[in-house]
């Protein structure tokens, strides 16, 4: 989902040369091809948005992958970066870097200042490894690598495998179901109080380019040595509830909900402070109704064996 967003952007942007790997083609876990890769192409700039990700089930489920595979990634590809003479680098985390009860909203200076939400530390504590490999690679060898961190992502491309899957992708495919089936009443995990901020995918990718594209000296300016990287985020989030309320009637079914406590909530809220970002011009543009519409349409089109 983030990767094609980022091609889609970059190709509007008159980007003349990008070099693309699927993942059947280069296993960025491994530090022997990556090298290979990274030797034989010499990218000018390297835009890191590869990682194994999911919903709060399978960061629960499959903690060895989640903080294997991407502390693996991040290690070889920034490394690579670096000895291959790579002239900027982006590295995309996620709000999940912050304490579980981080003062909201979360600013960048509040890595690192708690306790990590206990159903997603592994994968939250890679993403903070790739933080920090930009941050130590910048002090040692003075390049110049920058982080994100966006709140949490939906869009075209998603993933709508209800176990795996984010909440967003999960109720547009739960709702549509139920629709379908003539079912009574969807079934929300957790008792729907939990606040999240959700980030539409193409906004997203126009943060990365718009983040690449700032010059060394006002990114510098704007972040301290040892905290450089940039929330990306709307600044505004709802309960569980209130989304599963908004695709309730986007989807137009008429049943009702259910909330099952046997699955965890997670953090209690994860609203990302967006104003360093915003003092530099960027804001996003798609509100989150919209985008639920056109992601809904996409996934009837693509996801939806019944259409
Ligand atoms: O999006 P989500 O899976 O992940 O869940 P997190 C957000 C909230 O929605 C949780 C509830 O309180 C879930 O219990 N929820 C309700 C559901 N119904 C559903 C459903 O059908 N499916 C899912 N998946 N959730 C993830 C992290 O946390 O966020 C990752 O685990 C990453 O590491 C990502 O940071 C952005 O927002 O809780």
């Amino acid at each position: 989902m983030v990767g094609s967003a980022i091609v889609r952007r970059l190709q509007d942007a008159g980007c003349k040369q990008l070099i693309l790997k699927a993942r059947n083609e280069l296993d960025l876990t491994r530090q022997s091809d990556v090298d290979a890769f990274m030797k034989a192409e010499k990218p000018d700039y390297v835009i890191l948005a590869a990682a194994r990700v999911g919903g709060i089930l399978a960061n629960n489920t499959y903690p060895a992958q989640f903080i294997y595979d991407n502390t693996m990634i991040a290690a070889n590809v920034i490394d690579a970066s670096h000895r291959n003479d790579v002239s900027r680098l982006l590295f995309l985390g996620s709000s999940c870097i912050y304490p579980q009860l981080a003062k909201q909203p979360m600013a960048e200076s509040s890595l690192l200042t708690g306790k990590l939400e206990p159903t997603n530390e592994p994968y939250a504590i890679a993403k903070i490894s790739g933080i920090k490999l930009c941050e130590s690679y910048n002090r040692q060898h003075s390049t110049d690598f920058r982080s994100i961190m966006p709140t949490n992502l939906y869009g075209i491309n998603d993933n709508f495998d209800l176990k795996t899957s984010h909440v967003l992708p999960a109720l547009i495919r739960k709702f549509h179901e139920a629709k379908i089936n003539d079912d009574a009443n969807v079934e929300i995990w957790g008792s729907g109080n939990p606040r999240r901020e959700f980030l539409h995918v193409d906004d997203l990718a126009d943060a990365c380019l718009f983040v690449l594209t700032i010059p060394l000296d006002s990114y510098r300016k704007h972040t301290e040595p040892m905290m450089s990287h940039f929330n990306v985020g709307t600044g505004m989030d709802v309960t569980i509830h209130e989304l599963a309320e908004i695709i309730n009637d986007i989807v137009d079914f008429r049943g009702t909900l259910t909330f099952n406590d046997d699955y965890p909530d997670g953090a209690p809220r994860k609203l990302l402070d967006i104003n360093q970002l915003a003092n530099l011009g960027w804001k996003a543009r798609i509100n989150l109704r919209q985008g639920i519409v056109s992601t809904y349409e996409w996934f009837k089109e693509n996801c939806d064996p019944g259409e």
